[in-house]
């Protein structure tokens, strides 16, 4: 049997229980992952005066032929989204600018310094996301930036903050789609905090400053990334979940919420549908702890499957931005990227081929054996079966023959920089 045939076959085991294969292909088309640009150079960046990785993330492992300039950069975002289905955004960090050689501070970034991002981006109709970077950088070497109990310190990550929406909304004037522009911050302490108020009191009157200026919506949404701790940071961080979600419900932005920033044994999964009844929107960085915040290349593993299902069983494929952070530099980085990307598809894709309607009258009558076992069923059903018809017809590479594809760029390509 050929791809297609075994598509048919595949479909119509879905179609008993009533799943219309067809239809939900044409859905899953629709959806955009925001697929981090920072996986293809271990959010290195191309500032002139650049400093090491800081704010208590690290990408760990020295695999040849990372990006070194922002041709480089969007050549491998090239090839890997070349190898995943569908049309989607790229994200983008302050540090991505393109400045001509010239060292531009982060409170002078501007729109023109992403205008080779932006004519790259429209030429191929990829939307773009963007983030303040408010780490590596001699003004956030003790730790603190927003929350920082110096003014002049606060005040100059304020101005890249308000520079970044800017910026912001010139993608989402561009480009003709929303752009997301998400501040996340190190804040914290490594050690028992004699004052846990101030530095939060500071964080609020800091985001109240950049959110002065009303920017339309159209073009730019404004979010706010929390977290649980970060390496240097583990004893306190300012801007915590709960700091996060009732600064972004007061002020009408959204919430993100990390898959890697919550204690071990709590997940993301279980906190979007709490988000859905409260929020328009949620944003989701979708990452994969290993024993801590450690950004590993996403899986097809039950957490990211049970995010999936949380996104497509209330409906809501439109409510929650799915993007993707994560950053292995011990693995060829387009294979990251193509990796992640596609089990983030799968996985929603596997969501979508559930006979959620029936799971939840199951669970509405108090019948949890057939719930139990449909869910366990359809674990084992021919998904991938779908899946490989869904590459074909979206013309990338079938199962693990995008790996060719990666080898050959590598031989050709990656090998080379030195
Ligand atoms: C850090 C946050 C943040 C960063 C990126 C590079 O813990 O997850 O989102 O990973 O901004
Ligand atoms: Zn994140």
């Amino acid at each position: 049997m050929n791809i297609k045939e075994k598509y048919e076959a595949a479909k119509s085991e879905y179609a008993k229980w009533g799943i219309d294969v067809d239809k939900v292909l044409e859905e899953l088309k629709k959806v955009k992952i925001s697929v981090h640009c920072w996986q293809g150079d271990d959010v290195t960046g191309f500032e002139k005066n650049k400093e090491a990785l800081s704010g208590g993330i690290a990408a760990t492992g020295n695999y040849p032929g990372k990006a070194r300039t922002p041709e480089e950069l969007r050549s491998d975002l090239d090839k890997a989204l070349s190898l995943i289905p569908g049309k989607h955004k790229v994200n983008l960090h302050a540090i991505y600018a393109e400045t001509n050689g010239e060292v531009v501070q982060r409170d002078e970034i501007k729109p023109e310094h992403f205008k080779n991002w932006v004519e790259w981006a429209k030429e191929r109709g990829l939307g773009l996301d963007f983030n303040p970077t408010i780490f590596s950088h001699p003004k956030a070497s003790d730790g603190l930036t927003l929350s920082n109990p110096n003014k002049e310190i606060r005040d100059f990550w304020i101005r890249h903050c308000k520079a970044s929406r800017k910026i912001g909304e010139y993608f989402g004037k561009e480009l003709g789609q929303t752009c997301l522009t998400n501040i996340w911050i190190p804040d914290g302490y490594k050690d028992i905090p004699a004052d846990r108020l101030g530095p939060r009191q500071r964080l609020k009157d800091s985001l109240d400053e950049i959110l002065k200026e009303d920017i339309d919506k159209k073009y730019n949404l404004d979010c706010v990334e929390s977290k649980v701790f970060g390496l240097g940071a583990e004893a306190y961080t300012v801007g915590s979940s709960e700091f996060y979600i009732n600064y972004a419900a007061k002020n009408n932005i959204l919430s993100l919420l990390d898959t890697g920033h919550y204690h071990p044994t709590e997940v993301v999964s279980d906190k979007i549908s709490a988000m859905l009844l409260f929020d328009e929107k949620v944003a989701l960085h979708v990452s994969r702890p290993v024993r801590w915040d450690s950004d590993h290349v996403i899986v097809f593993d039950d957490e990211l499957k049970e995010i999936a299902k949380e996104i497509v069983r209330n409906d809501a494929l439109d409510r929650v931005i799915i993007g993707l952070d994560f950053f292995d530099a011990s693995i060829n980085r387009v294979a990251a990227w193509t990796i992640g990307t596609r089990n983030m598809i799968k996985a929603l894709l596997f969501a979508m081929l559930m006979p959620n309607k029936k799971l939840k009258d199951l669970q509405d009558e108090g019948n949890f054996t057939e719930r139990l076992a449909l869910m366990e069923e359809f674990k084992t059903y021919p998904m991938g079966d779908i899946w490989n018809y869904y590459c074909e017809i979206n013309n990338v590479p079938v199962k693990e023959n995008w790996l060719r594809e990666v080898k050959k760029y590598e031989e050709e390509v990656l090998s080379k920089r030195k």
